[in-house]
């Protein structure tokens, strides 16, 4: 005989439950405590089950494409200019900060050669990509440090759609990534993509000690001075500009290690992704927490001509070493439909009131460097 949860919990039984501190499904599953067995009640009310969880964690199989894509990687210390008048000695991958964007499809056999040219060991981990234990680039655990001078071939399916990132996972693993050692990883999926954005536009978080040596300084240093956006601090960070309706995609990668609130002036934000993964509602909002490690996709409609600044609210990260504004800023330019230069609300005065990183000037434009984020998906 199969028992079944009632579907309809009467409103007295929830506001006693929630009167009694449960919140959510919990107050659900409180106000159900006289049902059946709890595995009905799970199946019944929605709530996770050993069966349903393990069905999610286990993912869907991706069918191999036949392709293998070969990326060659080398990584050398390189002098960066942060902002105009600032550069610091960076540990770049193929002279760029963050590294070039490695870009394919699920299923696709991925080839990476790693050439390590630093004067210290390193090795590289793929970020939320599935990947075979020997090849999670963990030095000192699934393999041995990429030493100085050294190649490395990392091998592995590109296993699930996602925002992604690679960066150093070494025993100077701290120091790598704070002066650069990082990039995107983002897989396609093997189908249509249903966001069918039309602008996109990848965003990776860094935070950067310029003037000290970090090598004397302990590992708990964490003196940032400088906060970049693809590797730039503003005003040198470039702004993105799309057209008025357009749909934008945003993919944001934090392997800083700090937690950033990203705020979008005048419109609002979906998630639609977390860590890669598609979230099943996606959420609107105007400020989203970037902790150390997550990756998000988020979409933005842009409903309304001006300059829309996407910046930090840790006003300490809108600073270039400690003059605001500077670091996290992104102005989002949205041209009104039919015209050719941004809306007159892309004024100083439109931009200010909200928060005190506001640019003095929209005059700013992007280091002609700052563009080019190479990407290596082609
Ligand atoms: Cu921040």
């Amino acid at each position: 005989m199969s028992l079944r949860v009632p579907t309809v919990v009467s409103v007295a039984a929830v506001v006693a439950a929630v009167a009694a501190g449960a919140i959510g499904g919990y107050a659900l599953a409180a106000a159900k405590s006289d049902g059946p067995t709890d595995s009905a009640k799970a199946a019944g009310s929605g709530l996770a089950t050993r069966a349903s969880l393990e069905q999610l964690l286990a993912g869907k199989p991706i069918t191999p494409t036949g392709k293998t894509r070969t990326f060659d990687l080398a990584i050398s210390e390189t002098s960066w200019e942060l902002v105009p008048g600032v550069t610091t000695q960076a540990v770049a991958v193929n002279g760029t900060v963050p590294g070039p964007t490695i870009r394919v499809q699920e299923g696709d056999a991925v080839v990476v050669n790693v050439k390590n040219n630093l004067p210290e060991a390193t090795s590289i981990h793929w970020h939320g990509v599935h990947v075979p234990n020997d090849q999670d680039g963990v030095a000192g655990v699934t393999q041995d440090p990429i030493a100085a001078g050294a190649t490395y071939t990392y091998r592995f399916t590109a296993s699930h759609a996602g925002t992604f990132m690679y960066h150093a996972h070494g025993p100077k693993s701290r120091e790598q990534i704070d002066r650069g050692l990082y990039a995107p990883f983002i897989i396609d999926p093997a189908g249509p993509d249903p966001i069918a954005a039309d602008v996109e536009q990848v965003l990776a978080i860094g935070n950067w000690m310029v003037g000290t040596d970090m090598a004397s300084m302990g590992a708990m240093s964490m003196d940032y001075n400088y906060y970049t956006i693809n590797g730039k601090s503003y005003p040198a960070t470039a702004p993105i500009s799309v057209r008025q309706g357009q749909l934008v995609r945003l993919r944001i990668i934090n392997p800083s290690q700090t937690l950033h609130p990203m705020h979008l002036h005048g419109l609002d934000m979906a998630v639609v992704a977390k860590d890669g993964e598609a979230l099943p509602q996606p959420q609107r909002i105007t400020t989203l927490d970037v902790a150390p490690g997550d990756t998000y996709d988020v979409v933005v409609l842009a409903s309304t001509p001006g300059t829309w600044l996407f910046h930090c609210h840790d006003l300490h990260h809108v600073t270039n070493n400690g003059e605001e504004p500077g670091g996290l800023i992104v102005p989002i330019v949205v041209t009104a439909s039919g015209g050719t230069t941004a809306a007159p609300s892309a004024s100083p005065s439109a931009s200010s009131t909200s928060s005190s990183a506001a640019p003095t000037a929209p005059s700013h434009t992007a280091a002609p460097g700052m563009t080019a984020m190479p990407g290596m998906g082609g």
